[in-house]
């Protein structure tokens, strides 16, 4: 993936915002949301397409594509305004942690893993010796990715990559993915009308974006082709030399659920992205009294390991290993790389998550904005507000949180919405809140 407009990261939403995911847009939750945009604007002009066309196409020809490939690619395209409908979409809710894993891990999704798995036995372990990436791992990608291989995604990349490279809101990041599309059909590897993916560029078995294809995609099948769309030898190869190149240990799992001890310091978990300034080795986290979800002892490695709740302190625990790391560079959402570490323990014969569902009403951005108008209000939040729940909204309710000594687990949801109108009332930020008392019941 591209470090492009990382940082941008979206939550509830789609990578539709960032663009920069290696790979397809897909719904993401935790409490990041999308940077905020304008009311929709008109809709692509179609008579400016085709003169921007015209210009990307010399350029095209002047970097050395050929004549065939642009014909083939770009000859009778149109804008296509879903694509741009899509790209404006803004997510009116955020999506709880146990919402977006009720969906993503399902339990059809661990059955076919499971079965995936078995069919593809030998080709995952040439794979995993030749990568160091394990099979179930690469099918937890092909799972959430495209269910498997059915879903590819109906959008023909070049037009759809066209569409927003014109439309204006990341031109340039689009337009250079068009330019990678178009070596990638240059090559033979495709054929322009057969190269499907996301409305966001998107391609393939794991969904990678074409930039993705041309630095880490392999010809596993060595016909000679890398063809991601149809086979599944090379969409999975790809998977594994694209995690083998962004460093993923072969020695190391991706982390574990556990269970934390009553009145343990929330101070210690990471809010987001299971921050280095919260690594421990584990038996640092053993000694806190974090064990195992069964209760069990945590292993007696020499391993860091960061702590992330993703709903805050009533819901699930997890330590994470640096191989989840990995898979956020992937896809920068924390559930997402939850969702596959868990569905990577599922497919091979691992335990449900063990924490009881908590039933969190998702918020909506409006509440998010109240959310943040009022820490700005009270000196918490430098930002203004944007109705989506990124990390520097986190970061400020954990300090109001620890300011009013409340649980800082920095985790926002209903009550907060109410616990915070109230104090914006009173015009005092700690107003009718008894120290040390919990917003939410403690564990
Ligand atoms: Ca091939």
């Amino acid at each position: 993936m591209t470090n492009l407009l990382k940082s941008s990261v979206a939550a509830l939403g789609l990578c539709s915002f960032l663009a920069a995911c290696a790979t397809a847009p897909r719904p993401e939750v935790s409490q990041q949301a999308p940077p905020a945009v304008g009311a929709p604007e008109a809709l692509p002009d179609t008579q400016a397409f085709q003169s921007w066309l015209k210009e990307f196409r010399a350029e095209a020809a002047r970097k050395g594509i050929s004549e065939a490939t642009l014909v083939a690619a770009l000859d009778s395209i149109q804008p296509v305004t879903r694509v741009v409908e899509l790209d404006r979409k803004q997510p009116e809710f955020t999506q709880t942690f146990w919402r977006y894993l009720d969906s993503a891990v399902s339990d059809a999704r661990v059955r076919d893993g499971t079965a995936r798995l078995a069919e593809n036995k030998e080709l995952l372990a040439r794979l995993e010796s030749k990568y160091g990436v394990p099979g179930r791992f690469l099918v937890a990608f092909w799972g959430l990715e495209t269910n498997y291989g059915r879903n590819l995604g109906g959008f023909n990349t070049p037009t759809a990559l066209a569409t927003l490279a014109f439309d204006g809101r990341r031109s340039g990041f689009f337009r250079t993915e068009l330019f990678d599309a178009l070596t990638i059909i240059d090559k033979g590897h495709v054929a322009a009308g057969k190269m499907v993916g996301s409305w966001a560029g998107a391609m393939g078995q794991t969904q990678f974006m074409p930039s993705t294809f041309l630095k880490h995609a392999v010809d596993e099948t060595g016909d000679g082709r890398i063809d991601v769309w149809a086979q599944t030898p090379d969409a999975l190869g790809s998977g594994a030399n694209y995690l083998h190149n962004l460093g993923w240990d072969a020695k190391r799992g991706w982390g574990r659920e556990v269970l934390l001890p009553k009145g343990f310091d929330l101070s210690l978990a990471s809010l987001d992205s299971g921050a280095s300034e919260t690594l421990k080795p584990l038996s640092v986290w053993t000694s806190l009294g974090v064990t195992r979800a069964d209760g069990k002892p945590l292993p007696k490695q020499e391993l860091a390991a960061a702590l992330i709740l993703p709903m805050g302190m009533n819901g699930p625990a997890f330590l994470v290993y640096d191989n989840f790391r990995i898979i956020l560079k992937w896809n920068r959402s924390i559930s997402y790389a939850l969702a596959i570490g868990h569905l990577s323990d599922r497919i091979t014969g691992g335990a449900p998550i063990i924490a009881s569902k908590i039933s969190d009403d998702p918020l909506s951005r409006a509440q998010v904005m109240q959310i943040q108008g009022v820490l700005k209000k009270f000196g918490y939040l430098q930002a203004e507000p944007d109705g989506t729940l990124g990390s520097a909204t986190r970061r400020a309710l954990r300090q109001y949180q620890q300011a009013c000594r409340l649980p800082a687990d920095g985790y926002a949801n209903q009550k907060t919405v109410q616990l915070l109108r109230t104090a914006a009332e009173a015009e005092a930020p700690c107003k009718g809140l008894n120290p040390g008392v919990a917003l939410r019941d403690s564990r």
